[in-house]
């Protein structure tokens, strides 16, 4: 399955995803490529919808001490739902679909996610640090957010104004 990353300002990443229903081989295939997409473009997380598949799917694998990126430390994220969460944290986030920029955002700490896995097991996951963040991060996109639309209405019109520029600079060396 060849997989393309959608990049904003594709209307595309607007999308609302839909709810996984069947947990059929389309799901797995669709998994088993994002997954290497992830970690082949240096990311920690990817929604089906970066992807161009509105479904309500994440991947995310965050890094351990060594900043190694183990298999088993890969978890798979279907139909999310916070049924907790507490506390507040900032920290420079990303998007594949935003390439090249990184702006501080405010997050809760502490989240409690409950969610299905490949087979449509359902699953409890606790998480802070870096994960607690990635999936905040990663739910938002299921909803058509990206984390640039938390910005201040200032750092935002520096965004758009930066990544244009940026934007036709990638245009003429393509
Ligand atoms: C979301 O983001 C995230 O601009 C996942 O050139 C970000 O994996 C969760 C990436 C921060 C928690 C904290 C971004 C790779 C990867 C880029 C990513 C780039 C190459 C972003
Ligand atoms: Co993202």
């Amino acid at each position: 399955m060849k997989l393309n990353i959608v990049e904003y300002p594709d209307k595309k990443l607007r999308e609302k995803s839909k709810e996984v229903k069947i947990f059929d081989a389309s799901l797995h295939k669709l998994l088993d490529a994002m997954n290497p997409l992830m970690i082949n473009t240096n990311g920690i997380g990817l929604a089906a919808i970066q992807v161009a598949h509105p479904v309500r799917a994440l991947v995310l694998n965050i890094p351990d001490e060594e900043g190694e990126q183990a298999p088993e430390n890969l978890l798979e994220i279907i139909n999310p739902v916070m049924t907790d969460k507490s506390g507040s944290t900032s920290y420079q986030e990303g998007c594949l679909s935003v390439p090249k920029f990184y702006e501080d955002i405010k997050r809760y700490e502490n989240v409690v996610v409950n969610y299905q896995d490949r087979h449509g097991n359902t699953k409890t996951l606790e998480a802070d640090g870096l994960l607690a963040i990635a999936i905040q991060h990663e739910m938002d996109h299921l909803e058509g957010i990206l984390f640039i639309d938390k910005l201040s209405y200032a750092r935002r019109k520096k965004f758009e104004k930066e990544y244009k520029r940026m934007q036709k600079e990638r245009k003429h060396s393509k």
